[in-house]
């Protein structure tokens, strides 16, 4: 019996990491969750365990110090991963540059830039001396293409496009595998965070079409785990039907 592969999945607790770290549940991965939400990561142990060997780690990726200690407590056992899945991420507010907040500001770059960095960090020296791994990392449509009141956020993805880039460009030596991807919308928890908890106005931005689900992310994510070795899907735009740039979108 071929042996499991650890993937560790950060913003495990909702939306397209929830979804991954399900569908992987059930393909032959052990699982490293991980998220603020202790409640949300227990359930989806409780509930995953039932098909695979599941570990969970609640930390804040804008901590640095909470980063190192959080993955340098992690066991023997569990140490070689084999897939990090940098997900955690979110936007917060949709305002003009001239009068937008800068807490949500600190909050897209600490989280989106500085926490895949930190995270990244501390799992890739071990691949580096094992000389294999797979770095997967979520951007988004907002990494191509700027959009108006959103110029931060898409700054943060731009940003994960220009480190995915560049990890595998310092990673080639070693035969790690990195991939971006980036969709379109998906209909998530995404929303509510950016508007603070306002459902109406977050259901509003998928009002009139079908977006994509958390699952049809996990799908592709998977796909790019189990293409052969020598293929790496080294970046890739998803897109509801309905949504033709990040900007232009059919509406019934
Ligand atoms: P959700 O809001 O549903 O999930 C976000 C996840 O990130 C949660 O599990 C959350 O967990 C975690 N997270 C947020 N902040 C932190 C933090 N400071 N420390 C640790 N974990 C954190 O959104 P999605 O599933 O949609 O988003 C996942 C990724 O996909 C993000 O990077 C997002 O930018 C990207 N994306 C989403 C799109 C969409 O339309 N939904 C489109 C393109 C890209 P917790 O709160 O427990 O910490
Ligand atoms: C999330 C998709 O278009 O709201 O990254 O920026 S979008």
């Amino acid at each position: 019996m071929t042996k499991n592969r650890i993937a560790l999945i950060t913003g495990a607790t909702s939306g397209i990491g929830e979804a991954t770290a399900r569908l992987l549940a059930k393909n032959n991965f052990s699982l490293i969750l991980c998220g603020r939400r202790e409640d949300k990561l227990q359930s989806l142990k409780h509930e995953l365990t039932a098909l695979t060997s599941v570990i969970t780690l609640c930390f804040d990726v804008r901590s640095k110090e909470d980063v190192k200690k959080q993955l340098n407590s992690i066991i023997e056992e569990w140490r070689e991963i084999d897939v990090l899945i940098n997900n955690a991420g979110n936007a917060h507010g949709l305002d003009p540059i001239q009068s937008a907040n800068l807490d949500d500001w600190d909050a897209m770059i600490d989280i989106n830039v500085k926490g895949l960095l930190y995270v990244s960090r501390e799992i890739l020296p071990a691949m580096v001396s094992k000389k294999k791994g797979h770095i997967v990392n979520l951007g988004s449509i907002a990494a191509k293409q700027a959009y108006a009141n959103g110029s931060v956020y898409c700054a943060s993805k731009a940003a994960v496009d220009s480190i995915t880039e560049g990890m595998r460009i310092d990673l080639n030596p070693y035969g790690i595998k990195v991939t971006s991807i980036h969709p379109g919308m998906v209909e998530t928890e995404f929303s509510l965070v950016r508007f603070k908890g306002d459902k109406e106005r977050a259901d509003s931005v998928y009002k009139g079409l079908t977006p994509l689900s958390a699952n049809d992310i996990a799908d592709v994510i998977l796909y790019t785990l189990n293409c052969p070795p020598h293929v790496v899907i080294a970046d890739l735009v998803i897109l509801p039907l309905a949504q033709a740039s990040a900007t232009v979108v059919k509406r019934s």
